[in-house]
């Protein structure tokens, strides 16, 4: 036994950087790699660009954010999965299609639930919202900020929405989430569930009918080239969620954490404020690209909110009737 302390010490040695954990303050350099579903053009492709330059301004180039657009890394679902695993770093999605990881998500899909995109952002950036989003750690995932998406709007090829009974038969993409999927059953409307990723070409081929997301995408995603009628419903506000894979993220220091934080939440202020400005111009920009819009009567409005009432029953079910209606306070707060 007398090669123990040499070999401890070699040991030490080779290994000491490794077994160590990182220092606090330390920025290495590191590739993350970024992915969401919209076109670089659109709201969400402009603030992944500005939250991939702050990063590096933040971290003197060090982290560099490879930005992945137009789902080139796969679907909402496939990227989550890629971030559970550790094969993705990062990505922003919507909030409706990680349901199925954290059921507590599913109070975001609330049809109606918020009626201004400034109540939207003080319940989410509130505690409520934080509580949700913290329920993603426990699934492999960290959240860091809620983005906006928007009020969500009907498109479709068959005829404009003004009443419920409009809904009858219309072949509906909704999201790939059980809350969407019932509210437009509800509705009358044959919901058929589809990744964002193959609407496009689901909607060129006569596959469906009609679908629903905000003013901005139906703009930035071109569906005014394959779609008839716009009907303004609001019947949803979506939330976007830029997400981190934990397994990547528990690794990093608290200074590396800070800097991607801090960026995110930059991203997201300019990124509310774009959407919006976006969202004000985009309604005149698909009239005139030939879109025939449609607003709805308040009074049938009140119809389609009575008719999804079970589908509001379906989320107090899916998130328990205790953070519903902490939500549902927070939103009155906000409204008042
Ligand atoms: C983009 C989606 C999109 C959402 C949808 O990946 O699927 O309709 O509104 O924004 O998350």
């Amino acid at each position: 036994m007398k090669r123990p302390l040499i070999a401890i010490l070699v040991a030490a040695i080779l290994c000491g950087p490794l077994a160590t954990s990182v220092q606090a303050d330390e920025v290495r350099s590191r590739m993350i790699r970024f992915g969401y579903g919209l076109n670089e053009n659109s709201n969400q492709g402009r603030a992944v660009k500005l939250f991939a330059e702050e990063v590096a301004k933040a971290s003197d180039g060090k982290l560099k954010v490879r930005t992945f657009g137009s789902a080139s890394l796969g679907s909402d679902d496939q990227m989550q999965s890629a971030l559970i695993g550790g094969a993705q770093e990062m990505m922003v999605g919507s909030t409706a299609t990680l349901v199925g990881i954290t059921k507590e998500m599913a109070v975001w899909d609330t049809p109606f639930l918020f009626s201004s995109a400034e109540q939207a952002d003080a319940v989410l950036d509130g505690p409520v919202g934080s509580q949700v989003m913290d329920k993603l750690a426990e699934r492999g995932l960290v959240g860091l900020v809620y983005w906006e998406n928007g009020f969500r709007n009907l498109t479709n090829n068959a005829r404009p929405i003004n009443a419920l009974e409009d809904f009858s038969g219309v072949k509906l993409r909704v999201m790939p989430n059980p809350v969407f999927l019932e509210t437009f059953k509800l509705m009358g409307a044959n919901a058929v569930p589809l990744p964002f990723s193959e609407l496009f070409t689901a909607l060129e081929t006569k596959a469906v009918d009609g679908q629903e997301n905000p003013f901005n995408t139906i703009l930035t995603s071109r569906f005014y080239e394959v779609q008839k009628y716009l009907s303004v419903t609001n019947h949803a506000y979506s939330p976007w969620i830029v997400t981190v894979s934990k397994r990547w993220w528990d690794q990093l220091s608290k200074a590396e954490q800070g800097i991607l934080l801090e960026a995110a939440r930059k991203a997201r202020d300019f990124e509310r404020q774009d959407t919006r400005d976006e969202a004000a111009r985009a309604l005149a920009e698909l009239q005139e690209k030939g879109m025939q819009v449609n607003q709805i009567e308040a009074a049938e409005v009140q119809r389609m909110r009575e008719q999804a009432a079970p589908a509001v029953r379906k989320v107090i079910d899916t998130v328990g009737s205790e953070l519903f209606e902490q939500v549902q306070q927070e939103a009155a707060k906000a409204a008042s």
